[in-house]
């Protein structure tokens, strides 16, 4: 490979995975001189990386190196959340937290809680050992629902799994629906696929309320209200059936429920949608005509549309389209929202449930982790939460209603250890932090939600100071636990193989860093959904025929809130932050500048606020100071967006945006709603 014939003797070229929360998965390519990762690059083999890494993970080597790095176990001395601590060695650590876990464990383990999610998508570092510790432990389950639990169950309501077309195949489509995304940020190497299909003449239509940099690159952007797109997505149905646009015979042959739905979006004409979305009735005709007479016609969904009351539903509503046309016909039609489970990864074998001996430990919802940590203990709830083992997240910058998930945190009576590698707002409220390693420093296999290849992650340089990987972290603690079953010995590479070892050969993956999974062209062509009877399901068990379900809050379902707080706040990512991650990396802080607060002018106007000053946004939950910015013409009227999950002491008055956002949760799934949120914006005194 030319990469390595071109680099100098004394440096070589380790094979690796982007450990992030991001549809793309990149397969890496990590130059070592010395024992030191001097360069990241992405693989020029692997098809949808080719070569290319976004700017975040390109600077990934600054975060790995970063001057504030913890490296060492801490102790807290000083009081929580204000991020003093002493070194201590490990033995101390470990010894002390393993202690106060088996006295709380004798009384009930279920007061102790595990807290994370996808610092690393990792199989390894993010869902092997440390679910065996929890669950030999028997302490409270954690239902990991804050990103994409909605639109996942809606998929596998109604494909049957998490599955949809191949990134690669958006080249060849005419027309592609860029829906609840904002792919330049968010989805970077999936817009490559989109660009190609523009350069061969493909329609791009945005449906997104703000006008992100994805919508300037598309030809059409149709900027409807949070929370909505279920009624776009009935009403684009009422125009299928009005003008007879419909493949009746694929509806027939390969899907389950119609009729029963047919009737519901007859009563869903443009104008009702259009009142309901804030959108003309001319652009749901439109945007009908265009995605039944193009050929072939694409969805690209991301996990945007679905933070919001309806999200569920509307996802369900919006993947049934390929099917009522025909579009999954062709290898370039159809829908794509998540591909995960294309790859079947053995969880049984990785996270080994029977640890659990047959105790039913109660199930906490992280997006509720404010009410929870908070909660006294009653027949209800259970046991009051007495201890939290938090790792691979953030969880007082990225849950919701943050006053109150910062003052559970903040419980003298809760002994809460944090795995990290930095002093994030959660890890200053830690009686431990210990020292983890960064994706340069330790084994794993990661899947995509974005593509359909494998990826293997070989550790290009050692551990930085006394960092170790959550297996090992966790491995140790089991030990101390006197737990002494096998399965707390087995190696990282022995959970690798439990993992995917069925489905893709390690070897393979280690010669080449990724492998393709053999799949068909086109999956639904012929229907062959992954649901019990291979249809797609309309109407599917427990959850009946989909609907459109209004915002907790908004004007129309709560008239009364959105008089005192007249704008609908969305909160969706940067470009440059992933999470609350990449924050605190000073060369990324500085493209995104300060916590961004857009605004349309007539808003502003009306409030007379201008463009650059400091605002501040609130309703009854708190309030947060953000940067206002107008003149960029990005928010439509009515709706503000907040941008990104700032780290709160970095922010500019030690808050983010999450101290407005609340803990109801989606339709079904569990999941955060936090783009379905009314706020009221004033200057700053
Ligand atoms: N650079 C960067 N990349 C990321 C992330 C990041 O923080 N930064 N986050 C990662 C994570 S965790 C995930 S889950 C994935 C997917 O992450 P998502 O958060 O789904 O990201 P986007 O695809 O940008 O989708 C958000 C888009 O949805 C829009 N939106 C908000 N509400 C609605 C609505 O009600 N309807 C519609 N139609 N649109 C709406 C927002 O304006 C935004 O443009 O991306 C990942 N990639
Ligand atoms: N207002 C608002 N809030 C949001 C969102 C939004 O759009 N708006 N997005 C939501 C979404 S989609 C998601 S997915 C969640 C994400 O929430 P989180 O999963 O909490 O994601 P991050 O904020 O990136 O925090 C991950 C942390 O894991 C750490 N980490 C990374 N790798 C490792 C490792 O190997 N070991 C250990 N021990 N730690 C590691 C990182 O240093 C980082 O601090 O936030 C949600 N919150
Ligand atoms: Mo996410």
């Amino acid at each position: 490979m030319s990469t390595i014939a071109a680099a100098p003797e004394a440096s070589r070229i380790v094979r690796g995975a982007c450990p992030h929360d991001c549809p793309d998965t990149c397969a890496l390519l990590v130059t070592v001189e010395d024992g030191r990762a001097v360069k990241v690059q992405g693989n020029p083999e692997h098809p949808t990386t080719h070569g290319a890494l976004c700017t975040k993970v390109s600077r990934y080597a600054e975060r790995v190196y970063h001057p504030e790095r913890v490296l060492h176990p801490l102790k807290r001395v000083g009081a929580k959340g204000e991020g003093r601590f002493v070194r201590v060695g490990w033995d101390e650590a470990l010894a002390d937290i393993a202690a106060r876990l088996a006295a709380i464990a004798a009384r009930d383990p279920q007061a102790i809680l595990p807290y994370s999610y996808a610092g690393t998508m990792g199989f390894v570092q993010g869902e092997s050992m440390d679910r065996r510790f929890f669950h030999r432990l028997g302490a409270s389950l954690l239902d990991r629902t804050i990103c994409s639990m909605a639109g996942s169950q809606a998929l596998v309501a109604t494909f049957g799994g998490k599955l949809g077309m191949h990134v690669e195949q958006f080249a060849h489509s005419k027309l592609i629906l860029i829906w609840g995304s904002n792919s330049i940020t968010s989805n970077l190497h999936f817009w490559t696929f989109a660009q190609q299909a523009k350069r061969n003449g493909a329609k791009l239509v945005c449906i997104d309320p703000r006008k992100t940099e994805t919508a300037d690159k598309c030809h059409q952007h149709i900027a409807l209200l949070p929370g909505t797109d279920g009624a776009l997505a009935l009403s684009l149905m009422h125009e299928l059936i009005a003008n007879d646009w419909l493949d009746h015979d694929y509806i027939d042959r390969h899907t389950e429920g119609w009729p029963k739905l047919r009737e519901r979006a007859l009563a869903w004409p443009p104008e009702r949608a259009a009142a309901v979305c804030g959108i003309t009735p001319d652009e749901v005709r439109g945007l009908a005509r265009d995605y039944a007479t193009t050929r072939p016609a694409a969805i690209r969904a991301n996990y945007g549309l679905q933070r919001v009351h309806g999200g569920g539903n509307a996802v369900r509503l919006i993947a049934i389209l390929p099917a009522l046309t025909g579009a999954w016909r062709d290898p370039a039609g159809g829908f794509l929202l998540s591909s995960s489970s294309w790859l079947a990864v053995d969880r049984e074998a990785l996270q080994k449930p029977e640890l659990l001996a047959g105790r039913r430990p109660r199930t906490i919802n992280m997006v509720q982790i404010g009410d929870a940590l908070l909660a006294e203990a009653s027949p209800a709830f259970g046991p009051k939460i007495e201890a939290i083992v938090v790792y691979n997240s953030n969880p007082v910058a990225v849950a919701p209603e943050s006053a109150k998930v910062v003052r559970g945190f903040a419980r003298d009576d809760l002994f809460t250890v944090v795995l990290e590698h930095f002093l994030t707002d959660t890890a200053d409220h830690a009686d431990y932090v210990l020292p983890a390693t960064t994706q340069l420093e330790h084994w794993d296999v990661h899947g995509s939600y974005g593509h359909t290849s494998v990826l293997l992650n070989e550790p290009a340089i050692a551990p930085q100071g006394e960092a170790k990987p959550n297996t090992q972290i966790f491995r140790e603690l089991a030990a101390r636990m006197g737990f002494t079953e096998p399965c707390f010995e087995d190696s990282d590479e022995t959970l690798a193989r439990a993992a995917i070892g069925g489905v893709v050969s390690c070897d393979v993956l280690r010669e080449r860093g990724w492998q393709q999974l053999p799949l068909p062209a086109a999956p639904f062509a012929q229907g062959g959904f992954a649901t019990p009877g291979g249809r797609c399901m309309i109407d599917a068990p427990g959850l009946g025929i989909p609907d459109f379900v209004a915002p907790h809050e908004s004007a129309l379902s709560a008239p009364e809130l959105a008089r005192r707080f007249p704008l609908a706040m969305i909160s969706p990512p940067p470009r440059n932050f992933l999470n609350s991650t990449f924050v605190n990396v000073k060369s990324l802080r500085d493209i995104e500048g300060e916590p961004v607060l857009e605004m349309h002018a007539a808003d502003a106007a009306a409030r007379g606020l201008v463009d650059g000053e400091l605002v501040q946004v609130f309703n009854d939950r708190g309030r947060s100071i953000c940067r206002l910015h107008v003149k960029r013409g990005r928010a439509r009227p009515g709706v503000v967006n907040g941008l990104g999950v700032w780290w709160r002491k970095l922010g500019l008055d030690g808050t983010n945006l999450n101290q407005l956002t609340h803990q109801r949760l989606t339709d079904f799934g569990g999941g955060p709603t936090f783009y379905d949120c009314m706020v009221e914006v004033e200057a700053c005194a």
